[in-house]
């Protein structure tokens, strides 16, 4: 079945940036970002400094459409280079700090920027991989407000007139993983972003006092757009946190009316005894995405604080894609729809979605397949990559997800599991594939398999099974050992069993579920 809600943007024909900044409050000289340091910076100050930025970046003298690859700690200055980017017509690549070189370099080879930035600590392997990649300029920028990056900018005019660009042109480049192992830079123009801003800003209900708290990373959609751009768009101050500690959050609750998390942020904070009602009376919004979020975790959040939370879903490739309703929804008369645990909502306002069977045929209510989407929020595709992006969409303009759900007859989606072969471990993305084919490349090693299993935090884990080569003595201490020295600490398998041989079919197919089954209460409080 389709299931489309009208569009209520139309205006698409800007620079993000532009966008954005129109919306800053008219006294520039209020705070705009709080931090947990206790620093404050105005709109004003995020006026200028973009603009030093930007005019930074503009005296590199770069090709149009040049890629600034970002891999620093969360900080607003970090921030401020993202509007930076956008300001200066130039196409922001974030990168998890949490890629080690393998990984970093993969992306600088694939994206080929021509800015790198990177920490301090990290210039040495960082600037080594940039330069041998031809990329031009390296600069540091730290999370205490020092790197070259600023003292470059603090010499540049803090005017600046953002640079002019359309619809479809680029703005940003998210890698995202594939079940083939190799990453894919998933193109989002400044339309695509701003379309999303528009909608979301009126979906929520953003109200004149509200203030947000900013716990997620700034390298992925959901802190990096949705929430941030959710801010600014309505010229609601943040207060940013760097990192996500539950104590810490809830400190803030009293100052703040929306939260955004993945759903281990919410089982981290149902664990503080100081979470009440009394806590929560001020916040009027908590939002939940990227994985999906246990019913209990739903009860137990509306059982201790009063909140309901509002469950949306979305992807790097397509931005957000469906939400449950902020206010009741108008379609179901005089009470409305109300927020459905388990249910990702509906698709929002401009979003076509449809759910699919075997040889493209539309499922009926409730009828399980895969789901589709079209909107002015879908990526153009991947980054040099044509073929890739060709086998995503269908000959009439869908994305595949690679999501696997159903509409119900209300227009509720819910998603019920994914064809593709992918672990999501605490709102990261793992891909099985990548990880096995480290494991494989291991002396001694013949085959592996990764399976995602159940953990109380992290909401899934990868376990990893690995098959010796004849003769050959593995340790699977010091394979973990291993693949941390090589892979982001977040894809390492949280454990790893060392067997003869992998379950497979009568096709010769390993049996993943088989694997799934036999560890799937591994991580439970009383296996
Ligand atoms: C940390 N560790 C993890 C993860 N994070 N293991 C598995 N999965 C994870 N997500 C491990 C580290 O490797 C380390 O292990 C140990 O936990 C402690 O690391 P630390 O950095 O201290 O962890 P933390 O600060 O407690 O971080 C947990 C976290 C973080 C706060 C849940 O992972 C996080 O911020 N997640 C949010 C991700 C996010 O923003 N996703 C949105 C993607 P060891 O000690 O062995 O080294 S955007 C998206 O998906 C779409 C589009 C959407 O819909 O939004
Ligand atoms: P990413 O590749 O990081 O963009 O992750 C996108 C994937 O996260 C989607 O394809 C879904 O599988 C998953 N996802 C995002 N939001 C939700 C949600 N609310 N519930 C379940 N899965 C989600």
């Amino acid at each position: 079945m389709t299931t489309t809600s009208p569009s209520s943007c139309g205006q698409s024909d800007q620079n993000l940036f532009s966008a954005l900044r129109a919306r800053f409050p008219a006294l520039l000289d209020s705070a705009a970002v709080e931090t947990d340091q206790g620093l404050v910076y105005s709109w004003r100050d995020l006026e200028r400094a973009t603009a030093m930025m930007a005019n930074l970046l503009t005296s590199l003298d770069l090709p149009a459409g040049a890629r600034i690859a970002v891999q620093v700690e969360k900080s607003v200055e970090a921030m401020m280079l993202y509007l930076a980017t956008l300001r200066a017509g130039y196409v922001f690549l974030p990168l998890n700090t949490a890629y080690k070189s393998t990984e970093v370099d993969y992306f600088v080879q694939n994206a080929q920027p021509s800015v790198v930035v990177c920490s301090a600590a990290d210039f040495g392997w960082v600037s080594k991989i940039a330069f041998k990649n031809g990329v031009q300029h390296v600069f540091t920028l730290n999370d205490d407000r020092t790197g070259s990056w600023l003292e470059r900018a603090a010499q540049c005019s803090d005017q600046h007139t953002p640079v002019a660009r359309k619809a479809d042109d680029l703005a940003a480049i998210l890698y995202t993983s594939g079940t083939t192992g190799r990453s894919k830079g998933a193109m989002l123009s400044h339309g695509n972003l701003l379309s999303n801003t528009q909608v979301l800003h009126d979906y929520w209900s953003w109200r004149a006092d509200d203030v947000l708290i900013h716990a997620l990373p700034i390298f992925h959609v959901h802190g990096l757009f949705v929430a941030l751009h959710g801010a600014l768009f309505n010229g609601s101050k943040m207060i940013w946190l760097a990192k996500f500690d539950a104590k810490t959050v809830l400190r803030h609750l009293p100052q703040a009316t929306v939260f955004m998390g993945v759903p281990t942020l919410y089982v981290r904070m149902l664990a503080e005894p100081a979470l009440t009602p009394a806590l929560a009376r001020h916040m009027r919004l908590f939002v939940s995405g990227s994985a999906p979020m246990l019913l209990e975790t739903f009860v137990a959040w509306r059982e201790r604080t009063g909140h309901t939370i509002l469950e949306r879903y979305g992807m790097s490739e397509t931005v957000m894609l469906t939400s449950n309703p902020c206010q009741p929804d108008a379609r179901f008369g005089a009470q409305g729809a109300q927020r459905r645990g388990g249910t990702v909502g509906f698709p929002l306002p401009g979003v076509s979605l449809r759910v699919r069977g075997e040889h493209g045929r539309d499922c009926d209510v409730d009828e399980i397949g895969g789901i589709e989407v079209k909107g002015p929020n879908v990526f153009s595709g991947y980054w040099r990559m044509p073929e890739k992006t060709a086998e995503e969409f269908t000959s009439d303009g869908f994305f595949r997800t690679g999501d696997v759900g159903k509409v119900d007859a209300d227009g509720f989606v819910t998603i019920v599991g994914r064809s593709k072969d992918l672990i999501i471990s605490g709102g990261y993305n793992v891909y099985p594939a990548e990880i096995e084919s480290f494991l494989n490349d291991l002396p001694g090693v013949a085959e592996s398999a990764v399976v995602g299993v159940a953990h109380p935090d992290f909401g899934e884990v990868g376990v990893a099974v690995v098959i010796p080569k004849a003769g050959a003595q593995l340790d699977p201490a010091s394979i973990i050992g291993n693949l941390k020295s090589r892979l982001a600490n977040f894809k390492i398998p949280k454990h790893c069993v060392v067997t003869a041989e992998l379950p497979r079919n009568a096709m010769g197919k390993v049996q993943k579920n088989l694997l799934r089954e036999q560890f799937r209460t591994l991580f439970q409080a009383d296996a």
